[in-house]
C-alpha cells in the first residue's frame, strides 16, 4: 500500500494520531499537497456513504474528521500561495444549526490564499453575527456562508437575505454540498462554488 493509500484508510478509520506523520511520510514520497487532500476529501466521502448505510454513526464520523483535520494542519503551509496581494477581508462561517467545519476550513485556506484577510466565525454562527462582523472588521469585502445539510439550507438563505437587508456593500459567497447555483442564485447570494479551489477563484472574481 502506498502512503497516500494508507493516508486515505486510516483518515476513514480515524487514526488521528498516526495522520500528520503518514502525511509527512506521502509528502516526502512525493505526492503533491493537493493529491494527499484529495484521498482525504475521498475518505470522507467513503465515510458519509458508511454512515448513510448505517455501518457507521456519528462517533466514528467526527473522529474521521478529527484525523482529516490533523491531516489538513500538515498541508497548510504547503497550500497557502502568495497573499501580498490584498483584496480586503473576507468573513467566513458555516450557518446556524451546521457544525460541519472542514469543508469551510479549506475553503477559508484558499481564499486566503488568493489575497484574502480571513476573519472565521467557526460554525453554528447566526445570520446576525456574520452582519456584526462585517462591521467589527475593517475593509470587508466579501462575506462566505458555507452550509452542509439540507436542513440548514434556510439558515443559508437567512444569512444571505440579512446580509443584504443590512445594506452593507458586501459581496457574500455560498456554497456546501447540498447547495447548488441555482439554489445560490434564488437566495440572492453574489456568487457560488462547488469547492474550496472555485471559490477562490469565485472570491477574486466577485471583488475584482
Ligand atoms: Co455530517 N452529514 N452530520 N457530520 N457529515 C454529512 C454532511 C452527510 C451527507 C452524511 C450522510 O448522511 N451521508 C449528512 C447530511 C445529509 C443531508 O443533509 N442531505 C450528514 C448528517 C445527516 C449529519 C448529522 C445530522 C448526523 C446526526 O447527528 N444524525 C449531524 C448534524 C450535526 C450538525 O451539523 N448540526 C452530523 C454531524 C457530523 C459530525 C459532527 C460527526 C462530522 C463533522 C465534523 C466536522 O466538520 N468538524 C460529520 C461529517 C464528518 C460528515 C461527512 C462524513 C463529511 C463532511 C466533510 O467534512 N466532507 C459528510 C458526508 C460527506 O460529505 N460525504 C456528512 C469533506 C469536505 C472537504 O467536503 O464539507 O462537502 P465538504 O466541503 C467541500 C464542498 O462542499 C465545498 O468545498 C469543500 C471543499 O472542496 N464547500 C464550499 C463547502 N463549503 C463551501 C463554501 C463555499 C464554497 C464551497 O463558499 C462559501
Amino acid at each position: 500500500m502506498s502512503k497516500i493509500e494508507e493516508v486515505k484508510a486510516k483518515v476513514e478509520i480515524g487514526k488521528t494520531k498516526l495522520i500528520p506523520g503518514l502525511v509527512q511520510e506521502a509528502l516526502d514520497e512525493g505526492n503533491a499537497p493537493g493529491e494527499i487532500l484529495q484521498a482525504m476529501v475521498d475518505s470522507m466521502s467513503v465515510v458519509g456513504e458508511k454512515f448513510s448505510s448505517g455501518e457507521i454513526f456519528v462517533p466514528e464520523m467526527l473522529i474521521a474528521a478529527k484525523a482529516m483535520s490533523k491531516g489538513v494542519d500538515v498541508l497548510r503551509p504547503l497550500m497557502a500561495g502568495d497573499t501580498s496581494a490584498s483584496l480586503g477581508t473576507c468573513i467566513i462561517g458555516t450557518v446556524a444549526g451546521d457544525l460541519h467545519d472542514i469543508g469551510k476550513n479549506l475553503v477559508s485556506m484558499m481564499i486566503e490564499s488568493a489575497g484574502f484577510t480571513m476573519v472565521d466565525l467557526g460554525v453554528d454562527v447566526p445570520a446576525e453575527r456574520f452582519v456584526e462582523a462585517v462591521k467589527e472588521n475593517e475593509n470587508v469585502t466579501l462575506v462566505a456562508c458555507s452550509g452542509l445539510l439540507t436542513t440548514t439550507m434556510p439558515a443559508l438563505k437567512e444569512a444571505v437575505q440579512t446580509i443584504k437587508a443590512s445594506g452593507l456593500d458586501v459581496k457574500v459567497i455560498v456554497g456546501g454540498a447540498p447547495v447548488t447555483p441555482e439554489y445560490a442564485a434564488e437566495i440572492g447570494a453574489d456568487g457560488f462554488a462547488p469547492d474550496a479551489g472555485s471559490a477562490a477563484v469565485k472570491a477574486k472574481e466577485l471583488v475584482a
